[in-house]
């Protein structure tokens, strides 16, 4: 026994040699930097490219694998991944963190402070990019063979700063200092056509032939980051495309002295990857985003389809070898490039290429919000893609024709089903398109997924029953867990073995020593540890002092009216007016943590952002509230900043209006962490009380059902408010520039709305979450108690694992087989 505990030492110390002797290599030859020289982004760049070594030797058997056996490939369609920084995911799934840890430090380095230099990539804008982030890791995790397809933005989302309470918003810059992780692949390019005309060709066997002739090309150059699955079993590819011009320098023209005139086409071209659109379940509504959305899923199909015929040989295998997945409506024009490409360029009949298509791809919807569900004028469309709006004329028409036929057809049902919407202009419907071009249409929590069939796809339910299933999101807990809260991962790994990761339902283990006081030290201590860790990043960056042991309560997420911020602000408000009214009761000490960005165009979400800034203001600096509540807005929220605040949190707002989130994702990571949740039965809340138990979870406000009865009797909020003095109070004190003594009308018309226009059911919830809050309280006073309610979240939140949400569409809608990670 002795011996195997040296040897493994032994081993250890050879494994943080070899690392170290390889780091000094890289910063030498890779980065080009003396040891005395280098920085600590050098120091990080030579570690990313030893870490990077490894997985790329198993990346390559891994293709070289499935290239051999030929199985069938997911292809992963996404307009966002936001994936974060990458060296600790790295590190942890080829599980090289300790000897990494310990050949940096024979060399003076601190690994956890190179943690901290890498950016932050940003390619998304909140939980429909990072899911798709998460869904590639469990991907691999699972050895599923499979490629993430989407675009290198220049620039994520933007840095988000606040001045004087106000969002300001800066370019984010991640590409500044290179990026070790990608491999550039310029052999690898497609011609991506926009606008121009169609020739058709009249063929000797009376059939007619198309042809489209672009007039505007732009290259899609690809970049491949591999993606490591747990424990390094399996590798997949990451590969986003960058759009250049087919001929970046007009020679002509800079000959004659037009300097500027001879980049026009670069820049123009360029821009399509040049910055990710800043909206979250908001529209774009204009044409840049439609060029994205075309640019990389043309490019990502003739990428697929290249790769199937060099494999396979036969376009007509397509379907069997290839599972493609729409990540909302964004990739949804695929369908119709699909179409032309079987049709068009492969001579593929249309019935049999109408076949394979639907056989080939799925879609899954992300939001219910109708400002989010894509649309395109006719007229934007014809002149950007013309073929494909022949193709979606032709798919609409044969469509219809079915339709119409069955019994219960209405002239209604059909303008409703139709891809068209003739109501608003004329304007091409991209979730329809995204239906029926899909075997399976999927919403992302139950609630979600039976909302869809009564509400946005109720007809087309109707007319094609059977095609919307549930695919329940998931989170993945390398990241979320032992990445995020290595001290509690050990705890949890002490109860339940060292397999955790590999089975997070191995989780359930914990729910018997919940109980348990000594385990709920040790729990209490791992939350403690993080909490202190949180209130000095606080006081670094806001110069603000919190108190460890106060009860942290955070609300992380992008800022939208149907998240309800406003909510938690009045809140808060309410309960700062009533220890000024008794200051010497035995207040429990409370942090409200806000962070999350506003979309830089919505002026309302910018200006509750301003509200809670002017809040904490007040707040925390009023002597009668001796540090008993303080309020926190941490600027620009990112996936790195919530791996500090979600293992620090003790109460989680997931507040929205019901039937308004379509899952969240948020909520997950932090109940597994051991957060318990206030919140509204709403997205995947619902599953989480099931999980958790009723009694673990603080649940308020109405329900979709009630929501949807009482926004029919009307949205005035001057009921709630007579029968509730506090809110009145509050809403009162708001609108009279008690919190922005500066500008005393600020917040007039915010709460104007809520008044009169509480689409969001901000008043008609506010008692009920206000005494959820009560409830709240009184369970912290009982630590017991809290602790163990706390750990049974952990406990019972495995089922949330991405690896499940994964497996579950590799069995219903892909059709590929998984293998679990640690077994060989
Ligand atoms: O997708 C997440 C869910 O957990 C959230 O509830 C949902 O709000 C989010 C347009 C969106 N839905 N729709 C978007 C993002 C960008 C954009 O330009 C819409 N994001 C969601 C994962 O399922």
């Amino acid at each position: 026994m002795d011996i195997k505990v040296e040897d493994r030492a032994a081993s250890d110390a050879d494994a943080a040699a070899a690392i170290k002797e390889a780091i000094l290599n890289k910063l030498i030859y890779s980065v080009g930097k003396s040891l005395e020289a280098a920085s600590s982004h050098d120091w990080f760049v030579a570690t990313a490219f030893v870490a990077r070594d490894r997985i790329v030797e198993r990346w390559l058997a891994s293709i070289d694998e499935v290239n051999r056996t030929g199985r069938k490939q997911v292809y992963y369609l996404s307009v966002e991944f936001l994936i974060g920084r990458l060296l600790f995911d790295a590190l942890t799934n080829m599980e090289m963190v300790e000897p990494t840890r310990a050949a940096l430090f024979a060399l003076g380095v601190d690994l956890d402070e190179l943690r901290e230099v890498e950016p932050d990539a940003a390619l998304g804008n909140g939980g429909l990019g990072r899911l798709a982030a998460c869904f590639m890791e469990s991907l691999a995790t699972l050895s599923i063979a499979a490629f993430g397809y989407g675009i290198r933005y220049d620039h994520g989302l933007f840095r988000q700063r606040i001045k004087d309470g106000r969002q300001l918003e800066y370019p984010e810059e991640w590409l500044a200092f290179g990026n070790p992780w990608e491999f550039q692949r310029p052999e690898v390019d497609y011609e991506i056509g926009f606008g121009g005309r169609i020739e058709a060709e009249h063929q000797p066997d009376g059939t007619v032939k198309h042809v489209w002739l672009p007039g505007e090309t732009v290259e899609a150059v690809a970049y491949d980051t591999p993606i490591a699955g747990w424990r390094g079993a399996h590798i997949n590819t990451l590969r986003l495309w960058s759009a250049r011009a087919p001929d970046p320098l007009r020679l002509d023209k800079f000959n004659s002295g037009d300097h500027v005139g001879a980049l026009m086409d670069q820049v123009r071209a360029e821009s399509i990857s040049k910055v990710l659109y800043p909206g979250d379940t908001t529209p774009a509504g204009q044409e840049l985003r439609l060029r994205q959305e075309f640019f990389f899923a043309s490019a990502s199909l003739q990428d697929l389809v290249l790769r199937h015929l060099r494999q396979h040989g036969g376009i007509l295998s397509l379907a069997d070898k290839v599972a493609i997945q729409l990540n909302d409506t964004h990739p949804a024009i695929a369908v119709a490039e699909l179409m032309r490409i079987l049709v068009d360029l492969h001579d593929v009949p249309w019935r049999d290429a109408w076949a394979i298509t639907q056989a080939t791809f799925g879609y899954t919807n992300h939001t219910l919000l109708p400002e989010a569900l894509e649309t395109w004028p006719v007229p934007l469309m014809e002149r950007l893609l013309p073929r494909h709006m022949q193709i979606i004329y032709l798919i609409n028409a044969i469509h219809l024709d079915q339709a119409s036929k069955l019994a219960d057809s209405t002239g209604e049902r059909l303008a409703a089903i139709s891809l068209i919407d003739e109501a608003h202009g004329r304007r091409v419907r991209m979730g329809h398109l995204a239906f029926l071009g899909s075997h399976k249409v999927n919403g992302v929590s139950r609630l979600h997924s039976d909302l869809l069939k009564v509400t946005v796809f109720r007809e087309l339910d109707a007319v094609l029953p059977g095609r919307i299933t549930n695919k329940t999101n998931g989170v993945t807990f390398r990241r979320w867990l032992k990445e995020a809260n290595p001290g509690l991962t050990s705890l949890l790994t002490e109860v339940v073995g060292d397999r955790l990761l590999d089975d997070a339902r191995l989780l359930e283990k914990v729910a018997a020593v919940a109980g348990d006081a000594a385990f709920q030290e040790r729990y209490a201590a791992e939350r403690r540890a993080n909490k202190v860790a949180l209130a000095k990043l606080v006081r670094h960056r806001l110069g603000i002092k919190i108190d460890p042991d106060a009860l942290f309560d955070v609300q992380i997420k992008r800022i939208h009216e149907y998240k309800r911020q406003i909510l938690n602000i009045l809140e808060t408000i309410a309960v700062y007016d009533m220890i000024r009214a008794q200051p010497m009761r035995d207040w429990i000490p409370r942090v409200k943590i806000f962070s999350g960005k506003a979309a830089a165009s919505y002026a309302t979400a910018k200006l509750i952002i301003q509200l809670a800034n002017d809040v904490a203001k007040i707040v925390n600096a009023d002597p009668t509230v001796r540090g008993i509540l303080k309020v926190v807005f941490l600027p620009n929220y990112n996936v790195s900043l919530a791996e500090r605040i979600i293992p620090a949190a003790d109460l989680s707002e997931q507040i929205s209006t019901a039937g308004m989130e379509a899952s969240g994702t948020g909520n997950m990571k932090l109940a597994l962490n051991g957060a318990l949740t206030i919140g509204t039965l709403d997205g995947a809340n619902v599953e989480i009380r099931e999980k958790v138990g009723a009694d673990n979870i603080f649940i308020f406000g109405l329900t979709a059902e009630e929501v949807e009865a009482h926004r029919h009797r009307g949205i005035d909020g001057s009921d709630a408010i007579n029968r509730s003095a506090k809110l009145a109070e509050v809403l009162e004190a708001i609108a009279s520039g008690v919190f922005s003594p500066d500008e005393p009308d600020r917040y007039r018309g915010l709460v104007d709305i809520l008044i009169h226009h509480d689409y969001f059911m901000v008043t008609a919830d506010f008692e009920s979450y206000y005494e959820a809050q009560r409830a709240v309280f009184r369970r912290w006073r009982d630590k017991r108690s809290w602790w163990r309610a706390a750990a049974l979240n952990t406990a019972h939140m495995g089922w949330f694992s991405s690896d499940r949400t994964i497996a579950e569409y590799a069995k219903d809608i892909w059709d590929v087989p998984v293998k679990p990670p640690g077994r060989g």
